[in-house]
């Protein structure tokens, strides 16, 4: 379906023939457009940035790129095709026709589900607001931009939703949406990995790789909603999820890449005085980034998760395609929990386990990811290994937040985590480290010494194709 440019709010859902959204949509803009003014990306607002914008919510939609300034980009609502008789997949409803408008009973549920992911989109920005000015490469820095543009539309497609559904409430909670800043000490935003600090290119391109996988499998499961609206927009949203994907895996990938190629120029381990980032360091970032990724999916037991599946607003990552009842009232699922100081694998209602059901489907995702970077060294001829810590490790929700858990799974005691994490997690001198190496590169085709340069360049562009024009 065509998404319609002439209007002010680009949008495929006949926004001009539902006043009341309208209006209240065109009211929330420019308060949009000023949180994009003063949080958005620092510096470069006036500049040409080589963007892609939907055209249309199918596969051939997204053929169309061309510059842009960042505060002229068509933000918009875009929801996937409606499916002709869409019923419900799981739940109490199962069976039933999906709804277009939300049941009384649970528009409270639904409203914070809605509500704490579209905290994340603007906070994702926020984060990554200062990284402009280092960025390794112009093509790099479009990527952040997409990125960026791409949260921006995420919050839209959240706060349409509330907007056009919850009355009075959506209004206030869209407001809100633009209040709360990211790591702000009294106003901060809901969920913990989003207040933390994306100071440099090596955390990005972690955070695009292991948070915005969190994204995925949220939204996925968001995308099995009885609400069809939710279940549309999500759908959507997913297929711009994954170029946000793509740029942390290959990012990474390029990094450990000139990592390999600086420990053979040099015979060492230690790239560090050569410009590039040792593996080991990497591993230490790669130990923060999924362990704060892992609190996303919430505690292992959790009666929320229970109830949202249950009332049909949230199902499990590929719902449809697994082999069960899809109800879930007898069924036991495997948790790993801390019983006594020891950790143990224990059979808990599936129902509570939903939280962890979860949270498994994207270990595997991002330990598949993590395979492809090994690929990359094995390749160069190196012995070394990345690997994702045990889900214990540095949780600060969950069983495991109770105690003091190494990459490897053991418990240890406060005193010897306090000796000990600055050889599993990045100690300051090794952040300062790697800001030093976070020198901004504007030339086309020039690429930061610590990263090699991409396979391919973007939308058949080369690799020194002018993504950004600064001059
Ligand atoms: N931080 O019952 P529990 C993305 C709270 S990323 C702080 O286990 P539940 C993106 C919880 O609220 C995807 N607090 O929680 C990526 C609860 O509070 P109450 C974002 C937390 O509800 C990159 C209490 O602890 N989308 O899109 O089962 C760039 C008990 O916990 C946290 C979603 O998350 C935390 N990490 O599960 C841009 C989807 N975790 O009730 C974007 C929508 C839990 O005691 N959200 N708490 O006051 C959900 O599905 C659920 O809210 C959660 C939490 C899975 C997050």
């Amino acid at each position: 379906m065509a998404i319609d440019y002439a209007e002010r709010i680009p949008n495929n859902v006949n926004l001009a023939e539902n006043r009341r959204p309208q209006r209240a949509l065109e009211q929330w803009q420019p308060g949009f457009q000023k949180w994009w003014a003063e949080m958005g990306p620092a510096g470069f607002q006036e500049r040409e940035v080589y963007l892609r914008t939907a055209t249309s919510v199918d596969a051939q939609g997204w053929a169309s790129f061309g510059y842009v300034k960042m505060p002229d980009y068509r933000w918009g609502i875009f929801l996937a095709e409606a499916e002709r008789d869409r019923t419900i997949a799981f739940g109490d409803h199962k069976g039933e026709p999906a709804w277009q408008e939300i049941p009384g009973e649970y528009r409270g549920a639904l409203r914070r589900l809605i509500v704490t992911q579209g905290d994340t989109e603007p906070a994702s920005v926020e984060q990554q607001r200062q990284l402009g000015r280092t960025s390794p490469s112009l093509y790099d820095l479009r990527n952040l931009f997409q990125v960026n543009v791409e949260e921006g539309r995420h919050l839209w497609a959240m706060v349409y939703l509330l907007h056009a559904y919850f009355g009075r409430d959506g209004r206030e909670e869209a407001d809100a949406l633009l209040q709360r800043r990211s790591g702000n000490a009294d106003n901060p935003r809901i969920l913990g990995a989003f207040n933390e600090q994306t100071p440099d290119w090596l955390s990005f391109l972690m955070f695009t790789f292991f948070t915005d996988r969190d994204g995925k499998y949220q939204l996925a499961s968001l995308a099995e909603s009885a609400f069809d609206p939710l279940s549309r927009t999500c759908r959507f949203m997913l297929t711009e999820e994954a170029h946000h994907m793509f740029v942390g895996e290959t990012g990474i990938g390029r990094v450990v890449q000139r990592t390999c190629e600086l420990m053979k120029e040099h015979d060492t381990e230690e790239v560090g005085r050569y410009g590039g980032i040792d593996l080991k360091l990497m591993q230490k970032y790669l130990n923060f980034h999924y362990s704060v990724s892992l609190d996303l999916f919430g505690a292992e037991l959790s009666t929320n998760a229970a109830n949202y599946f249950s009332m049909g607003l949230k199902g499990r990552f590929n719902e449809q395609a697994r082999d069960d009842d899809h109800q879930l009232k007898n069924s036991q699922y495997t948790i790993t929990q801390v019983d006594d100081l020891r950790i143990v694998q224990k059979e808990q209602p599936a129902l509570l386990a939903l939280n962890e059901t979860l949270r498994d489907a994207y270990i595997a995702d991002c330990a598949r990811g993590v395979g492809r970077w090994n690929k990359v060294i094995k390749t160069a001829g190196i012995n070394f290994e990345l690997t994702l810590p045990h889900r214990g490790f540095h949780r600060a929700i969950g069983d495991c937040a109770a105690v003091k858990v190494t990459p490897e799974g053991q418990i240890i005691t406060e005193a010897e985590w306090d000796a000990h994490h600055g050889r599993w997690l990045p100690t300051e001198a090794e952040r300062e480290f790697v800001g030093t190496l976070m020198k901004g590169a504007t030339e086309p085709g020039k690429f930061a010494g610590w990263i090699a340069p991409p396979a391919r360049g973007i939308n058949h562009q080369g690799i020194d194709f002018e993504y950004v024009k600064l001059g």
